[in-house]
């Protein structure tokens, strides 16, 4: 168990070393461009099927503390360095569908996108965490001009998004244990697979009144 001290003096270490390499900066330059080319896939995508098919998209920096911490659980020495080897999500982007299939429309469309060099896709929703868990994270970089950024971009359902906000605030990264975290992890669980099922249902009655 690390002091608050010694949590405090990492933290401003990191802060320091996030500043020396202007990351906030750089975000600031390139990102415009990834939430440009979001907002065009949207644009296409509504067209084609007819209905808003992207219902937000933002981006963030994780926090120094955060990167510490995330470094610490996995037992590596926190420098940024280190963190840049090993969290894939430093600069995080969200995209929320309405349904669920339109995730691995914007999946296809992202491949598309000039300066996005995919480095890995892992589905989630195929393949959901044993929490429950469920979405798409695509790990890339971002390579404009002599700028590369590396980023984590996560595309998920609305109703996926709702489970995960709400399991991320009242359990994730909780570091108590017992008996009734159990039973709380296993609902959540079971909530998730509920969602996904109403995700199913809601799809079908889309299908069916556009058939109509
Ligand atoms: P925060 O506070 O959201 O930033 P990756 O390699 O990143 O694609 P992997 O290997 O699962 O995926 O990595 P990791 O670090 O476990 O998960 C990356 C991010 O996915 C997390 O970042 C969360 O945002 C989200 N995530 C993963 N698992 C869960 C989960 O069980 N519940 C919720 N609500 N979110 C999850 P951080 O840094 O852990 O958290």
């Amino acid at each position: 168990m690390i002091s608050e001290e010694k949590m405090q003096m990492l933290t401003a270490q990191m802060a320091d070393e996030m500043n020396e390499v202007q990351l906030d900066f750089r975000c600031q330059m390139t990102l415009p461009y990834i939430m440009n080319a979001i907002k065009e896939i949207d644009r296409k995508l509504s067209e084609e099927l007819g209905y808003e098919v992207i219902e937000f998209c933002k981006w963030r920096i994780k926090s120094p503390e955060s990167i510490v911490k995330k470094l610490l659980r996995r037992n590596v020495e926190p420098t940024f360095e280190n963190a840049m080897v090993s969290i894939n999500d430093i600069v995080g982007i969200r995209v929320v569908t309405f349904l669920y299939e339109d995730i691995y429309r914007v999946l296809e469309e992202l491949k598309k996108v000039e300066g996005i060099r995919i480095r890995n896709i892992k589905d989630y929703v195929k393949h959901p965490k044993p929490s429950g868990y469920r979405s798409v994270h695509v790990i890339m970089d971002l390579v404009l001009g002599e700028s590369t950024i590396g980023m984590e971009l996560q595309i998920r359902s609305a109703a996926m998004n709702y489970w995960s906000v709400l399991q991320h605030m009242i359990f994730y990264k909780s570091e108590k244990t017992g008996s009734d975290m159990e039973a709380i992890e296993k609902e959540l669980a079971k909530c998730s697979q509920d969602i996904a099922e109403i995700d199913k249902r809601m799809r079908k009655m889309h299908d069916l009144i556009d058939q109509m």
